[in-house]
């Protein structure tokens, strides 16, 4: 929490998250509604799509271990700096990211084990977890979704460079043409460099590698998917980008509803992170798959909030191992409220905001957007004006119920980040 939401809440000493005690401190954001979903552990239930995904995602990369019951509370050691993330990265503060206390929180990605797992002696694995973000509110964003990490290292002495070439050549044979239109990026360029420890070819060969082993998977994943043809393909692209712990980066976008859509990020293994796993002698590649985003593409699933849905209606459709279009079921009115306010003090951020709304109101918000910012002149005072939109999946709202839900909010964001209604 920052500081203007400590202010206003009684923190309670200890909280128990997965059958721990952790004593709390100013660091300690964990909501209920977040708490709520430590064990829901979507990507183990089987017949649920985040699972399908997972096995087919597992059953194209057959040679690499399949990882999948990591606990979600991790150090920030592990989250950041094993990572070789800066220290003033925006991605630690308590507004980003969902802390227990100081030193330990939930991982914000799958990446959070890397060296962990890298320093088992595996060299080929997949690890598939739930993760979670102080983020916004819409239908592709959720504070909770799954991500799998696929990472390959080998060595890296001319023979196993040029065994790793050889492979590329299979790929590219295997890789037909099809109802997928894929834009590639340069390799490396010099907004995206090779690492100054890798030699130019062995660090072109690595990114070729990983570009071909996910392109092969994605033509597997979306070769059936609904509306794409061969006139009309399914556009996919890829596009240079930036981790802390890879370098050269990528990252993938599928245009979807009208949009790119983002649906991983990966790159060429950092040295330090491997140094640190104690496999100096190797290098490699990893990824990471926003399960969410792509079973939506996948399945046709319109709002990422469905995933979480415990409606038959919704469980019913699928079948383990199957994709088949989602049927939505008929979409309620959604009904929208508008909430002006000024803010208590300058350093209250939107994901404060944004988790006192989804705690009121769990899965019955569809969408927050922030219509109206302004600073008072005299005072400089800041204020905002909202507009929460609800909507249920299963029922229609009634007004009545909106407005209890509404005034909930509104009394919640008074005690809890001191906010004035205006
Ligand atoms: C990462 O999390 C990196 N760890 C990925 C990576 C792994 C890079 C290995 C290099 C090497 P990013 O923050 O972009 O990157 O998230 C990865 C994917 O998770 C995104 O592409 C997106 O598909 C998905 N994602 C991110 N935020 C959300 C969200 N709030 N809701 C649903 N999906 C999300
Ligand atoms: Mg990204």
């Amino acid at each position: 929490t920052s500081p203007s939401i400590r202010k206003f809440t009684n923190t309670p000493s200890s909280i128990r998250v997965l059958e721990e005690t952790y004593p709390t401190d100013d660091y300690t954001n964990l909501t209920p509604s977040i708490l709520s979903k430590l064990s829901r552990r979507l990507h183990a239930q089987k017949g649920h799509p985040i699972s399908t995904l997972r096995s087919l995602v597992e059953s194209h990369f057959p040679d690499f271990s399949h990882l999948s019951s990591l606990s979600p509370v991790v150090t920030p050691y592990q989250n950041f700096d094993s990572l070789s993330f800066p220290a003033d990265h925006p991605g630690r503060a308590k507004t980003d990211s969902y802390y227990i206390n100081k030193n330990a929180m939930l991982r914000t990605h799958t990446s959070a084990h890397e060296v962990e797992i890298f320093s088992r002696g595996i060299e080929r694995w997949l690890l598939t977890a739930d993760v979670y973000r102080r983020d916004e509110i819409d239908a592709s964003h959720y504070p909770v979704f799954h991500q799998m990490e696929g990472a390959k290292i080998f060595d890296t002495d001319a023979s196993s460079i040029e065994r790793v070439e050889r492979e590329c050549q299979l790929l590219e044979r295997q890789l037909a043409a099809s109802n997928i239109a894929i834009e590639d990026v340069q390799h490396m360029s010099e907004t995206n460099p090779a690492q100054t420890s890798h030699d130019m070819r062995s660090s072109e060969v690595t990114a070729k590698n990983l570009k071909l082993c996910l392109n092969s998977l994605l033509y597997k994943l979306f070769a059936g998917v609904a509306g794409a043809t061969k006139d009309d393909p399914l556009r996919v692209r890829w596009i240079e980008a930036y981790f802390p712990f890879t370098s050269p980066s990528f990252e993938v976008e599928v245009f979807f509803r009208g949009k790119w859509l983002e649906i991983l990020g990966c790159g060429v293994v950092l040295q330090s992170t491997l140094d640190r796993a104690g496999v100096a002698n190797k290098m490699g590649w990893a990824f990471g798959l926003g399960l969410e985003r792509i079973a939506m593409i996948l399945y046709s699933i319109p709002d990422i909030r469905l995933f979480w849905s415990e409606d038959a209606r919704f469980l019913s459709q699928f079948t383990h191992g199957k994709i088949d279009a989602f049927k939505p079921y008929s979409r309620y009115p959604p009904s929208h409220r508008d909430i002006s306010f000024w803010k208590s003090s300058s350093d209250m951020h939107d994901n404060d905001l944004y988790d006192v709304i989804r705690d009121v109101a769990g899965d019955l918000v569809e969408d927050v957007a922030i219509i109206d910012r302004f600073t008072h002149q005299k005072t400089q005072r800041h204020s905002l004006t909202v507009r929460v939109i609800y909507r249920s999946f299963d029922r229609s709202l009634v007004n009545e119920e909106v407005n209890v839900l509404q005034n909930r909010v509104v009394s919640r964001l008074r005690e809890r980040l001191g906010v004035e209604i205006r």
